[in-house]
């Protein structure tokens, strides 16, 4: 059976969009609508897992797909629209709450890691957050799903319900299993604090990220801050990627200027992380600033983000409804 291409991914208005966002998630966007179906999402039900205050979430909502129209998508290419908007993700997440297994999200390292060791204050929902992202792209019967390697497990579980959901309701075919797009050369981008973790959103130093927002000014004080090494670049890769901080700076510088890593520390070796550091910033600026301009004015347009919301919701819609149908018949529901 010949499948066509649908790519399917969301974001979480959460807050700031950061470097990692952009690198890992965002550039691939853009890159996909070139040659396939894409409908991107704003994931406000996931952002909701953990509190939000509201009107925080209603800027951030449209503040994310400011973003998504700052980074290069086009509404008329892609579907753009916020997921509370279209029922189904909800509706079709009950039905996979009941298909997965919790033995399954037991293993989630994400939820391990954002709870710490206060899972029992966490909420459901947060528990349960990867059958709601299972729900997101199977509703549309999704093929391919561009994340960065953060996500990699929650994509693994969601082909896992499929498959499951597939057997239970003897329909071998009907939900395409997802694939991940996970950059190649950079899919994950590190804190510039800790090397070890990766740059988010809610960490609680601004000097960790670059955010998709800061001024030129914010970037140069924050890369001149960031950790590296007290020791030379070194000639080797090996010798780099046991410097987590140093390794991610190089990472990032090499993803910015198409230049090979491994060439890059050829080009490097022997010089000082803060003679880098100063190009790194250079070409941060020359990149992310506009992004951040752009967000900016797009978001003095309240009335013309709200379009694009419904008009991409609407068309969703359409498409949820069709599969959905198909769905509740499966499961014998009237
Ligand atoms: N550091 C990262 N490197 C590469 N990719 C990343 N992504 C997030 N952080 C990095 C990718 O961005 C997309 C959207 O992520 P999200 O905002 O929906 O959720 P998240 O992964 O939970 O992002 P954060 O910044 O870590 O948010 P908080 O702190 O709120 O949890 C995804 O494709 C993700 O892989």
């Amino acid at each position: 059976m010949i499948i066509k291409k649908l790519v399917f991914s969301g974001v979480q208005p959460s807050g700031n969009l950061h470097l990692g966002n952009y690198l890992g998630a965002l550039k691939n966007f853009v890159e996909l609508q070139k040659s396939a179906d894409c409908i991107y999402c704003v994931v406000d039900l996931h952002a909701i897992t953990t509190f939000q205050e509201p009107k925080k979430l209603r800027n951030n909502i449209l503040e994310t797909t400011a973003s998504f129209i700052a980074a290069g998508l086009d509404p008329k290419k892609s579907i753009i629209f916020n997921q509370s908007a279209v029922s189904g993700h909800a509706e079709l997440a009950w039905i996979l709450n009941c298909v997965s297994r919790i033995g399954w999200l037991n293993r989630m390292t994400q939820f391990k890691d954002k709870v710490g060791s206060d899972k029992e204050k966490a909420s459901v929902g947060l528990y349960i957050y990867p059958n709601l992202m299972a729900a997101d792209i199977l509703l549309y019967k999704a093929t391919h799903v561009p994340v960065g390697a953060d996500q990699k497990q929650h994509l693994e579980l969601s082909r896992d319900i499929a498959l499951k959901f597939n057997k239970d309701f003897n329909c071998p075919d009907f939900f395409p299993l997802p694939e991940p797009l996970i950059p190649k050369n950079i899919s994950r981008v590190m804190s510039l604090r800790d090397g070890t973790k990766k740059m988010s959103k809610s960490e609680e130093s601004d000097y960790s990220r670059i955010n998709l927002k800061d001024s030129a000014d914010e970037i140069k004080k924050k890369i001149k801050k960031a950790k590296s090494d007290s020791a030379p670049i070194p000639d080797n890769l090996s010798s780099l990627e046991k410097k987590p901080e140093a390794f991610n700076l190089l990472n990032i510088f090499s993803e910015l200027s198409s230049i090979n890593l491994d060439k890059l520390i050829n080009e490097m070796s022997g010089k000082e992380y803060s003679a880098v550091k100063n190009d790194l910033a250079d070409l941060l600026i020359s990149q992310i600033c506009p992004v951040g301009k752009e967000i900016e004015k797009l978001m003095g347009d309240e009335t013309y983000l709200l379009k694009i919301l419904k008009n991409g919701a609407e068309k969703a819609q359409l498409k949820a409804e069709e599969n959905l149908k198909k769905i509740r018949e499966k499961v014998g529901l009237i």
